[in-house]
């Protein structure tokens, strides 16, 4: 009678105001989800959130005609310091239409080749780092390394620059600022109706305002000092931001959204794929029968030179190595929830009621280990992204870049980047499991592996030509 929307009796309620939110939200999340199912609500502190997990409704979630996007109250913190930037936007919010029409062009798969070099530039930069490390025998920190790497990566591709990080012993202090903001985005989740948290906020406005100073000089370097683009705006992004105008109604981004944008690019830019890299070489050196099989891709292609020079064809040659990535990201996709917001009134799964506007959040991990995924979803297995296997799965398994119109649209510019520095690092190294690493995640609103380190050997040709033969006494392995 008063319009308000009961909670339906077959969903599970789990409140949490009694313990508090977990300083590993998501993994807390998945545990619900194993416990209570692939639907339930959460409470805690006086809100509810609905979250789901099952194919079954995700495939419904993603049918633009009845949701679009959410921006979940995560995105809301997230929004205090990336401002209308592409990922925080609201649907409805001029902005963001009129930025992602002028940035599309840049994130089509052909752009790719105008980055190759920027990024091959950057793999380099780890592998000079990494030999140095094979060579003395001491231990890389993996997550920190794929951070420098993806960090230089963005800023030189997308915005032409140079973080240097692999030339400081610690990381760049915008990665620091701009994880304790993530870090503020996701505990703000968690506080208590009477805390008193003005001391994280003012930390959090001093970093906040950090990072747009090292964006706002990123732009400098760009503009004249009235603030307008100098002769050549240049072809990458931050060129795109200052100079391309709308196609529909002539105008240009203005100036407070460029700085907005940049900040989400170098976030969303290399937050998540240091992420899937990371997973990405944790699963390998478990899994040594992969491992074997990415590192005979790579020799196919470069065989026994020193310094192969990896061209932009080469990357499309590396199915297996994308199997991997794309592997990875179905255990732990890096950014592992999303929201949709139903466009109307509407029952979802024809039995859960929603008013138009609620929020829905997807926890992807558990997604990808719905059922349709088969028997031991837990276990890493890259032949489930073999062509055969994906054309027989529905499209809505696996989401690891969002869904829809507000899809990720660095996509090809992650794979690309990391299917890359894969190749060419299983190419080169042996990779050893020094400490018999165990894994655990922690948690930014991001995931990574936490402390994961290994140490690294230079592979011989003679090492080339044992995993040869080795593979060539397999069933198939002579073809
Ligand atoms: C987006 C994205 C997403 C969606 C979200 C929502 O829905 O909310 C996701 C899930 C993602 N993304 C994921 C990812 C993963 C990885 C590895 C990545 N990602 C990467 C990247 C790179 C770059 C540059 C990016 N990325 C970017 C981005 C952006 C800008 C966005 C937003 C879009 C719109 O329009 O909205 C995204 N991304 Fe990402």
């Amino acid at each position: 009678v008063d319009g308000a929307v009961r909670p339906s009796e077959e969903v599970p309620v789990v409140d949490l105001s009694a313990t508090g939110l977990s300083d590993t939200p998501l993994q807390q999340a998945m545990g619900l989800a194993r416990e209570h199912g692939a639907v339930y609500r959460r409470r805690l502190h006086g809100h509810e959130a609905l979250l789901v997990s099952s194919l079954e409704l995700v495939t419904e979630l993603a049918d633009e005609n009845r949701f679009a996007k959410g921006v979940s109250v995560a995105l809301e913190n997230v929004r205090e310091f990336a401002g209308d930037g592409l990922f925080t936007a609201y649907n409805d919010e001029p902005n963001w239409a009129k930025a992602h029409d002028i940035l599309m062009p840049a994130f089509a798969l052909g752009s790719m080749r105008t980055y190759h070099p920027a990024m091959l530039k950057v793999a380099r930069r780890v592998i000079g780092s990494w030999d140095r490390r094979a060579a003395d025998g001491t231990p890389v920190d993996v997550p920190d390394d794929m951070t420098r790497m993806t960090l230089d990566t963005i800023g030189l591709a997308g915005f032409g620059f140079d973080f240097e990080s692999f030339s400081r012993a610690t990381m760049h202090p915008f990665v620091e600022a701009m994880v304790r903001c993530l870090e503020w985005s996701m505990k703000r989740l968690g506080r208590e109706p009477d805390g008193d948290y003005t001391e994280e906020d003012a930390a959090f406005r001093a970093d906040a305002d950090y990072l747009a100073s090292v964006v706002d000089e990123v732009i400098a370097s760009r503009t004249g000092a009235d603030g307008t683009p100098g002769e050549e705006a240049g072809d990458d992004l931050l060129g795109l931001m200052l100079g391309a105008t709308h196609p529909a109604d002539g105008t240009t981004l203005d100036l407070a959204n460029i700085r907005n944008q940049v900040i989400t690019f170098l976030i969303a830019g290399h937050e998540t794929t240091s992420g899937a890299l990371s997973f990405a070489l944790y699963h390998l050196l478990k899994d040594p029968a992969a491992l074997r099989l990415a590192q005979r891709e790579a020799d196919e292609l470069w065989g026994d030179q020193t310094d192969p020079d990896p061209s932009f064809e080469d990357i499309g040659r590396l199915p297996y190595t994308r199997q991997v990535l794309n592997e990875a990201l179905r255990l732990w996709p890096t950014a592992a929830a999303f929201s949709r917001q139903a466009r109307t009134d509407t029952l979802l799964g024809g039995r859960i009621p929603l008013k138009a506007g609620q929020l829905v959040t997807v926890l992807t991990p558990m997604l990808h280990r719905d059922p349709a995924w088969g028997d031991n979803p837990e276990l890493f297995d890259p032949t489930r992204f073999a062509p055969e296997a994906e054309a027989a799965r529905s499209p809505h398994a696996y989401k690891p870049f969002g869904t829809g119109e507000r899809a990720c649209i660095g996509r090809q510019f992650a794979l690309h980047e990391a299917t890359m520095l894969l190749a060419m690092l299983v190419h080169r190294y042996r990779l050893i499991d020094h400490s018999d690493y165990r894994l655990s995640i922690k948690e930014t609103l991001t995931l990574k592996p936490d402390g994961f380190t290994l140490t690294l050997a230079r592979r011989t040709p003679a090492d080339r030509a044992g995993l040869r033969a080795a593979l060539a006494v397999l069933p198939g392995g002579a073809a």
